[in-house]
């Protein structure tokens, strides 16, 4: 398969400003009849060529009467006379049959549709591509019966009845939109109805549909929409722009879920959320979707991308503002915590790995492979070093400017950064490399105190490492939020914004007579790596005492992470420093339990493997395992202090009830690990007693690690209990796949055989195989079964569903980091797939790439 460059960009030669679809729907065959209005683009007689995979053709139509056409190749060729025509073209599509869930498909009985990115191509013959935008008319047929409800896309203009039990919708769309927008769904749905007031007084109906058990649970979902609405007007100005707006839960589905022009369409697990089945980070992840997908009415679709190369123009715009109102909605240093444990366990791996690419990409094979955390996660990070660097006011007046520029057409991330220096003054020039350059910056920071002088001087040097297709890079411009702390007395010398731009820059502190403790990327305010020469006290006394919440838990951590490296590569480390600080954070009364349970976590044995040369998994399993119990062994009573001060309260959604939630089972967890008495049984009743997943889920996960009967019997009952909720039964894979116990892998290839497994359900593919290669002492495994196993689910996967298999992959293309041994036995596995005949484009990029 060849590969597709940003250079290669052309305005599309033919415009299509009207659609009418007409949809005679079944799950065996549906027809499909298209009647496209088409416009020549500029001075040329090319063709019309549309788009179209796995298409039946039946009919090609120009101006009302059959036409002369080619279609070859996943493409329809027409010759147009003249600039205008009328193509009309009927085509016979299977959605029961399409296990790519792509394009029109079907999941527990709904038919829904998918066309992001290139999935309107498998509904009807199109240009799809982002940049053609199109008024869309469209009319649904159905069985009544299995499909009662019938939606599409904008408002519903009208609907009746027809002969043979079937009955028919039209909905139309008055904003032009990309193909990548389209959606319908049928099937029989209930709603959770309700609605919100504009700030220009305009009333907007708002349904969320699900199955009709599941409406108990989307009480969580609508709030989160109507607090969404609410924020994007106050922080952005962004009202709503239909009368109607819905969201349709599905079990099967590629992504979270999808911002389809009024339609949004989910993965139900980020939709379904009540006390019983869903823990508090699920609850949170629905709010955050909920918001994200709605941002996207205004990121995305009434301003969308040019191409898919500009996919961080919406994507990462959309999940930093997506933050922001989680930030607002809850406690903002947990969240920020958050953000950036999930920017270090995906996207700085994926920028150190063969997979880098820049924000963004300059060409790809299958764009489906591009949907990654460096263009959602290290692009809002780009987005929020402008909102630094402009502050509050100015990068709102950029982003008011970008949204009237160019409201109603496709967009680039130059188009962004354009707006934003031009109402701001602010030169973005050099800026722009962050989007053109792949590799996280390591920023070195040398502190050297003159007593006499009373003077202190930070040296700042950057460099950006080599990444594929990219051996030489250029400075970024880094802002760098620095502190200086008084060792003694605990002052606050000076806090301020820095911008390192070049190379090397020297600081000069004045007025410093104490020596100074360096507190540096408060917030996170860089995608940086710091190197640092600061001491263990140094450490200890941020992880006290900085009044920048994200500092203290960063220097908490690299005091736990310089510790488990020590005992890695020495064999042993003096586990005190790391012990009193937790002691210090455990016992402060001003702390926030939310805030503590983030910060005495250790950080995972994956990211301690990103700190090594070649990562020794065993070893370090071994050495984060001593340090964990000891630290529970020497603080146990604290930790009992704390799992029965956060115990015993009846379920409540609030930021405190979380917090200690969150404590507790934190708590239990260094209970467990330091063998404490009772621990087990102590676990155990809070899984039998609990009136929430939270606790439950806490108490199992703990007890997945243990060798006990109350491991069996929780897991028993956890199964029992669930067996019939698939999002629930998705965690019980996931537990299992995520247990620190020794025959891990072994467990987990057997479950890949529970009747239970459903290869075709994504979320369940993941909650298993995903949450696996994510378990660093499993997935390594030395006998390299992990690797095979994978392997083979990727194989198996592929012909079925190319994305999920696609993204499996890149946990075996980290062979660089591991011993030859392992190194070697993972190159194996991906020499196996590439040879794989029929292989999917998606495995066919990922596989080859990962390679290196
Ligand atoms: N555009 C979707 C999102 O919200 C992904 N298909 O990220
Ligand atoms: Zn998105």
């Amino acid at each position: 398969p060849a590969a597709i460059h940003r250079a290669d960009y052309r305005p599309p030669e033919w415009l299509v400003p009207d659609v009418e679809l007409d949809f005679d729907l079944a799950a065996e065959r549906t027809r499909v009849g298209a009647r496209l209005t088409v416009q020549r683009n500029g001075d040329h007689d090319a063709p019309l060529r549309l788009d179209g995979e796995g298409l039946k053709l039946i009919e090609v139509k120009v101006d009302g009467k059959p036409a002369e056409h080619l279609h070859a190749q996943d493409a329809l060729t027409i010759p147009i006379v003249g600039d205008e025509a009328v193509v009309e073209t009927l085509v016979e599509i299977a959605p029961g049959a399409n296990t790519q869930l792509m394009g029109l498909y079907e999941s527990g009985g709904i038919l829904c549709t998918q066309c992001e990115a290139e999935g309107f191509r498998r509904i009807t013959f199109f240009p799809d591509r982002p940049d053609v935008l199109s008024r869309y008319r469209v009319r649904m047929h159905a069985d009544k019966i299995l499909y009662p409800i019938l939606l599409a896309n904008g408002d519903p203009v009208a609907h009746g009845d027809e002969e043979g039990g079937r009955h028919w919708a039209e909905w139309t769309d008055p904003f032009p939109k990309p193909c990548y927008l389209f959606a319908l769904v049928a099937g029989d749905l209930v709603a959770n109805q309700d609605s919100f007031i504009t700030r220009s007084g305009r009333t907007v109906a708002l349904g969320i549909w699900v199955r009709e058990g599941d409406i108990g649970k989307t009480g969580h979902a609508m709030e989160s929409l109507k607090a969404a609405m609410a924020w994007d007007e106050r922080v952005y100005g962004r009202e709503y722009d239909l009368a109607m707006f819905n969201i349709v839960a599905v079990a099967d589905f590629n992504f979270g879920a999808m911002e389809n022009k009024g339609l949004n369409i989910f993965n139900s697990r980020y939709v379904l959320a009540d006390p019983d089945t869903a823990t508090d980070a699920d609850y949170d992840a629905v709010a955050g979707v909920v918001a994200h997908e709605y941002f996207h009415n205004w990121s995305g679709n009434r301003v969308t991308c040019r191409d898919w190369f500009q996919l961080s123009l919406k994507e990462g715009f959309t999940v930093f503002r997506d933050q922001q109102f989680s930030a607002d909605l809850g406690s903002a240093a947990v969240k920020r915590i958050d953000d950036v444990r999930a920017l270090r366990a995906a996207q700085f791996p994926e920028d150190a790995g063969p997979l880098a690419h820049p924000v963004r990409p300059d060409s790809y094979i299958e764009i489906s492979n591009f949907y990654t955390a460096t263009v959602y996660n290290k692009g809002a990070e780009l987005i929020r070093m402008m909102h630094s660097l402009l502050g509050a006011e100015k990068f709102r007046a950029g982003t008011d400017l970008y949204f009237d520029r160019h409201d109603g057409t496709a967009a680039t991330c130059e188009d962004f950064a354009k707006a934003l220096e031009d109402a701001s003054g602010i030169d973005l020039a050099r800026f722009r490399r962050w989007y053109s350059q792949a590799g996280t910056p390591r920023v070195r920071a040398s502190l050297t105190h003159h007593a006499g002088e009373g003077r202190a001087r930070l040296v700042l040097e950057q460099t950006v490492p080599a990444t594929p297709g990219q051996p030489r890079k250029a400075p970024v411009p880094i802002p760098l939020k620095i502190a200086l702390f008084d060792e003694l007395t605990g002052q606050k010398y000076t806090d301020r914004l820095v911008l390192l731009e070049e190379k090397r820059q020297d600081l000069l502190f004045e007025g410093i007579g104490g020596r100074p403790i360096l507190s540096i990327n408060r917030d996170f305010s860089a995608p940086v790596i710091i190197e640092t020469d600061r001491k263990v006290d140094d450490l200890a006394f941020l992880s006290a005492r900085d009044d920048n919440p994200f500092a203290r838990y960063e220097a908490m951590q690299q005091l736990m992470l310089e510790t488990l490296v020590t005992a890695v590569s020495t064999g042993s480390a003096d586990h005190k420093p790391v012990i009193e600080a937790i002691r210090q954070t455990l016992t402060n009364p001003a702390m926030d339990p939310a805030f503590i349970a983030e910060s005495v976590l250790l950080p995972t044995e994956a990211f301690v493997g990103d700190h090594m040369l070649v990562v020794d998994p065993d070893a370090i399993h071994a050495a984060r395992e001593k340090l964990r119990s000891d630290i529970g062994d020497e603080l146990e009573s604290q930790w009992r202090a704390a799992y029965a001060s956060s115990s015993a309260n009846r379920f409540e959604y609030s930021p405190a009830a979380k917090g200690a939630r969150r404590l507790r089972t934190v708590a239990l967890g260094y209970l467990m690990a330091a063998d404490a008495e009772g621990a087990p049984a102590m676990a155990l009743m809070q899984f039998e007693n609990a009136d929430n997943m939270t606790d439950r889920q806490g108490a199992l996960g703990n007890l997945v690690n243990s060798d006990t009967t109350e491991r069996q019997t929780a897991l028993g009952a956890f199964y029992e209990r669930y067996q019939e909720n698939p999002l629930v039964l998705d965690k019980w894979f996931t537990v299992q796949a995520l247990s620190m116990r020794e025959d891990t892998v072994d467990k987990v290839a057997a479950l890949a055989r529970h009747p239970d497994f459903l290869l075709a359900n994504p979320n369940r593919v993941r909650s298993l195989v995903g949450a696996f290669t994510a378990n660093q002492r499993a997935f390594h495994h030395r006998s390299g079964r992990g690797y095979r196993f994978l392997g083979d689910m990727i194989l198996t996967i592929d012909p079925l569903n190319p994305q999920t298999a696609a993204r499996l992959i890149p946990a075996l293309g980290r062979w660089r980091r591991f011993d030859e041994t392992r190194g070697q036995m993972m190159k194996a596995e991906l020499e196996r797939i590439i040879a794989t005949p029929n292989l999917s484009r998606d495995a066919f990029e990922q596989a080859t790439k990962s390679l290196g």
